[in-house]
């Protein structure tokens, strides 16, 4: 183990936004929202103020409409009841000295009909059911299959995002990361695997990322720049996404988001929650190709982290895991103390048990 971990305590800017460690908190699917409302609640203003030491804050992902929602009891973005739930947590890190993002999320096929109104099939780029599981009142369920989204639907699911970053300024985010990743509806229309459309929004390139970018495009007249972010996996299998070309896509799509100026891409190296190596990729290149900052995310150890920082290949790398097992995974980090290991029967649904009661290293200690 490296003794010193001091490379991932030099302070970092992403506009003008300073973040006072290198150490991201991962957004973490945990489906603790208030079961009928999806509007957070005093248990997850616990959570998120646990972890306030973290350099930024992503929370987890808030899906725009009902429409985005593939999982029973993640928050909402979309009323005014979710916007309070979220305005008493960014209140709660904010005082306890920490920085927070909404993570924007629309799912895309990764749904399920017992989630949409009037148990609508889900929507997507292409009518090609995953080959996925989410999760519903009854448990792990296949994913339902979908219907492939109008031309003329398609604006008012990128206004739906644009609400939906309207809702999270009101509710005292420091900015937004688009859900770009994981096999979800952005990512959907990115990769050729899912998208077989033939409208200005399938076939080449510049097409597949339209969808995209328009996003990206309507959340930039709500967020200054540099509070815009965006999560991409590019060879990631995660919900059955592939892609042909994902030098090529990923490569175009982040130049055109370097034009844009926003302030981040986040990036899932490898395939998500699994092996970093499971297919070639240069994410050198990708940061090479993107004048913002870039957060790497799997699988990183403290040592790992500590060399990607000092050897320049990312401004921060962001945790999950880790971050759930340990409140105080910065100050862990920092002096090299051990980790709480992570309990996975209680990563979704359910109380406090798993949730809010890993111990910090000074109640460990009492
Ligand atoms: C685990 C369970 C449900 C959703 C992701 C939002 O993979 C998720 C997710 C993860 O990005």
């Amino acid at each position: 183990m490296t003794d010193d971990a001091s490379a991932l305590f030099t302070p970092f800017k992403i506009g003008d936004l300073t973040l006072p460690n290198r150490l991201v908190m991962a957004p973490l699917t945990r489906n603790r929202a208030t079961p009928g409302t999806d509007a957070p609640n005093q248990l997850n203003v616990e959570y998120y103020v646990q972890r306030a030491s973290a350099g930024l804050i992503i929370s987890e992902g808030t899906q725009v409409s009902r429409q985005g929602q593939g999982y029973i009891w993640t928050p909402g973005m979309y009323n005014d009841e979710q916007v309070k739930g979220w305005r008493a947590i960014t209140d709660a890190v904010h005082a306890a000295g920490g920085r927070i993002f909404a993570q924007l999320w629309h799912v895309g096929r990764v749904s399920h009909i017992s989630l949409q109104a009037d148990e609508a099939a889900p929507v997507a780029p292409s009518a090609i059911t995953a080959k996925s599981k989410t999760y519903v009142a009854s448990g792990f369920a296949e994913t339902s299959a979908p219907r492939a989204l109008e031309t003329a639907e398609i604006a008012g699911v990128v206004a739906d995002f644009a609400k939906a970053a309207e809702n999270a300024k009101r509710a005292g985010f420091d900015g937004i990361e688009l859900h770009g990743a994981n096999g979800y509806l952005i990512e959907q229309f990115i990769k050729d695997g899912t998208n077989k459309r033939t409208d200005q929004y399938g076939g080449s390139i510049e097409n597949r990322v339209r969808f995209p970018l328009e996003v990206v495009d309507a959340v930039l007249k709500v967020f200054p720049r540099e509070r815009v972010g965006i999560r991409l996996s590019p060879v990631s299998p995660a919900n059955d996404a592939s892609t042909s070309d994902a030098a090529e896509v990923y490569g175009h799509l982040v130049q055109e988001l370097g034009k844009r100026g926003i302030g981040f891409i986040h990036v899932v190296e490898g395939a998500t929650g699994g092996p970093r190596d499971n297919a070639p990729f240069d994410y050198a290149a990708l940061r090479k190709a993107f004048p913002g900052a870039y957060i790497a995310n799997n699988g990183y150890t403290r040592d790992l982290a500590i060399e990607a920082i000092a050897e320049g290949r990312a401004d921060a790398v962001a945790f999950g895991k880790a971050f759930i097992a340990n409140p105080d995974l910065p100050e862990r980090l920092r002096v090299g103390a051990p980790l709480n290991e992570l309990e996975r029967a209680t990563l979704y649904g359910g109380d406090a048990k798993g949730y809010t009661d890993y111990p910090a290293l000074t109640q460990a200690a009492e």
